[in-house]
């Protein structure tokens, strides 16, 4: 048995901020009925394609364990079809632009009407407000969220992640929302809107940069690399380069075959409870009692001078010899894994955190698993459905067409060519 097993959820995402949220509730075991415009489908399947003809990656790491419906909605006979879908299902998501499902007659207050036990999740980029109209993508959120302009260096323009906390980060946000919502439903009985808007979960993410904003009202920032070095602060949070974002200094420093490898990194921090240790570790045991080096406040202004001598000794060891010898003594450290040493890490792959998939079209490739485990509710990531693959099973089997009015529905092209 799955978590979610028995839960119906109608799928109305696209590109990568709501398939993600419905890839995870179709891990923990729900049943996701993704619908697509005929013939279309979701954009991404035509997106970065690198098997030609084939669905592209973009578009199979983002939506496994679904099914696919190719459904117009905006036809009548598929206006038919998706109320009947919404009365079957327990969950909606969508993360359309602003007004797009208002547009197809279908506001919450008509799919509440139509099932009020639903559970209707949308993204949209901004909350209620000055921009609730616009459409955004991933790096727009980040930079409106609070990411951007507190990540880089200083010295730099703002930069962007290659984490997706918009569009990934939001789809998270909105499991949670959906599955909070089933658990009210149990006790009340009745559905309700969720809501999460892509600037308000990044800026959930980057909490610790609007604490830090408060701070600056009191003074500066003392364990930034930047009071060290003298240099002012203004108005607002500055960006941090590699700080470490809790208090105790960190950076990233250069290991053995750095030259070549452009990975050949590791990130190191000097907590205060560990110092003596990182002392004897790099050989700079007098560094210990030495004036001005031994309490965090004192070495605040010999930062740089500290993580260039760490530097020295990390240059002389792989990334990974730093953390076999840094762990026995609790150094926090930290490899700079490339996408390549990930994809070959059979570690990842045993906890199912990394698995093949076999597809049809494109044969076996390799995504990122579910990266939550439930220990009575196992995963297996089932490849993404083509387009429309399940339209007659959807229309048979869940909603019950059969005969002249399944005939019907099929020839009159609001369904796509169902095979
Ligand atoms: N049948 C018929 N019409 C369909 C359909 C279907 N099955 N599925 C979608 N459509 C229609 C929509 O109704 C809409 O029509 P109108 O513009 O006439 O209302 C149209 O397709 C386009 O939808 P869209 O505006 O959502 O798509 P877009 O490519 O223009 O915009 C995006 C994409 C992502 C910017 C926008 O959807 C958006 O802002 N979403 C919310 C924020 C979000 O999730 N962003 C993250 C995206 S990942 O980086």
């Amino acid at each position: 048995m799955k978590a979610l097993e028995g839960i119906k959820v109608l799928d109305f995402t696209h590109v990568q901020s709501g398939p993600t949220c419905t890839q995870l509730l179709g891990w923990f075991g729900a049943d996701v009925i993704k619908v697509e415009r005929p013939g279309v489908g979701d954009a991404t399947r035509k997106q970065l394609v690198d098997v030609p003809g084939a669905d592209s990656l973009y578009f199979t790491m983002l939506n496994h364990n679904k099914r696919s419906i190719e459904l117009n909605s905006k036809d009548s006979v598929g206006k038919k079809i998706l109320t009947r879908l919404i009365q079957e299902c327990d969950v909606l998501v969508e993360n359309f632009a602003p007004g797009a499902l208002d547009r197809m007659g279908f506001s919450w207050e008509n799919i509440q009407e139509i099932n009020p036990r639903i559970v209707m999740a949308s993204i949209k980029g901004f909350g209620p407000g000055k921009y609730q109209d616009c459409k955004v993508y991933e790096n727009v959120a980040q930079c409106a969220g609070g990411s951007a302009s507190t990540t880089g260096f200083r010295d730099g323009p703002p930069l962007v992640t290659g984490a997706q906390i918009g569009d990934s980060g939001t789809g998270l946000h909105l499991c949670l929302g959906i599955v909070t919502a089933l658990f009210q439903r149990e006790k009340t009985g009745r559905g309700q809107k969720v809501s999460a808007a892509m600037q308000d979960s990044v800026l959930n993410l980057t909490r610790v940069k609007l604490r830090d904003q408060q701070r600056l009202d009191k003074g500066p920032l003392t364990e930034y690399s930047q009071f060290g070095e003298g240099v002012e602060f203004g108005d607002s949070t500055p960006r941090a380069g590699n700080d470490s974002g809790g208090g105790q200094p960190g950076r990233i420093l250069k290991c053995k075959g750095w030259e070549q490898d452009p990975n050949a990194y590791t990130y190191f921090i000097i907590q205060a409870a560990i110092w003596k240790k990182v002392c004897d570790v790099i050989g700079e045991p007098e560094w210990k009692t030495k004036e001005g080096f031994v309490s965090p406040p004192d070495r605040l202004d010999k930062l740089n001078e500290v993580f260039a001598r760490i530097e020295k000794w990390t240059m002389t060891k792989t990334k990974f010899e730093v953390m076999e010898i840094c762990n026995p003594h609790d150094i926090p450290v930290g490899p700079i894994l490339s996408m390549k040493e990930i994809s070959e890490d059979e570690g990842l792959f045993a906890t199912g955190t990394l698995v093949k998939v076999s597809h049809p079209e494109r044969g076996e490739y390799i995504s990122v698993g579910n990266p939550i485990k439930l220990s009575d509710s196992s995963v297996e990531v089932t490849r993404s459905p083509l387009l429309g693959e399940h339209t007659k099973e959807i229309l048979t089997e869940v909603l019950g067409y059969s005969g002249d009015e399944l005939t019907d529905i099929i020839s009159s092209g609001a369904v796509g060519d169902v095979k």
